[in-house]
């Protein structure tokens, strides 16, 4: 029993030794790694930043939004996520809804056509549709719209129904040249509650910039 225990405790001496040792060196070696990571960075930063600036300025992206329709088990509601967000103005935004609602909600004939958009047109990428631009949809297809009547816009984008469990990806770019606050509407009668309740089916697209 004595005997193990001190056989331990030596061994314990011996490796508390080594790791000192490797722990003193360690800290030595990381130091200069450090400095030298560190250098590196800077410097090849300082390159990338110089190559990458041309791009940017010569081929300015479209802004991208993604948007998702869907059932909150939580408020028992389809809701858009997010249902308030902020586009910059006067640059092409690309929008882009993923629709999960399998249930469809027809709308009169003027809700299932594309108004305001880039085009005047939306892609529509389903298991049936193949992305292809459209400048409307089957009015008994639709399940929500994304609709913004607030002067001076007048945009109206038809989102068709999921396919069981497969969603329905619409996309369009739109070009908000006012700035400010504005609210939108799902113009498809889905749920009366949702309709009329900020977050829901309705929300605000705020529009910054010159
Ligand atoms: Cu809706």
């Amino acid at each position: 029993m004595s005997e193990r225990t001190s056989g331990m405790t030596a061994r314990e001496e011996v490796l508390g030794r080594r790791m000192k040792g490797r722990r003193q060196v360690g800290s030595g070696t990381l130091i200069l790694v450090g400095v030298i990571v560190l250098s590196l960075g800077v410097l090849g930063g300082g390159i990338l930043g110089h190559a990458a600036a041309p791009q940017t300025v010569s081929t300015p992206r479209p802004e991208q939004l993604y948007l998702t329709v869907a059932f909150n088990p939580y408020t028992g509601a389809d809701e858009y996520f997010p249902a308030n967000f902020t586009v910059p103005a006067n640059v092409p935004v690309t929008i882009t809804v993923t629709n999960y609602d399998n249930g469809t909600n027809p709308v009169p004939a003027s809700f299932a056509k594309v108004l305001g958009t880039v085009g005047g047109t939306e892609t529509v990428t389903n298991t049936t549709a193949s992305g292809a631009s459209v400048t409307s949809v089957l009015p008994t297809q639709v399940a929500h719209t994304f609709t913004l009547i607030d002067t001076p816009y007048q945009i109206n984008v038809p989102i068709p129904a999921a396919q069981g469990t497969t969603p329905t990806v619409v996309a369009f770019t739109a070009v908000f040249t006012t700035a400010g606050q504005f609210v939108w509407h799902c113009m498809a009668p889905c749920d009366g509650h949702a309709m009329v309740t900020a977050g829901f089916m309705t929300g605000t697209i705020t529009v910054v910039g010159p």
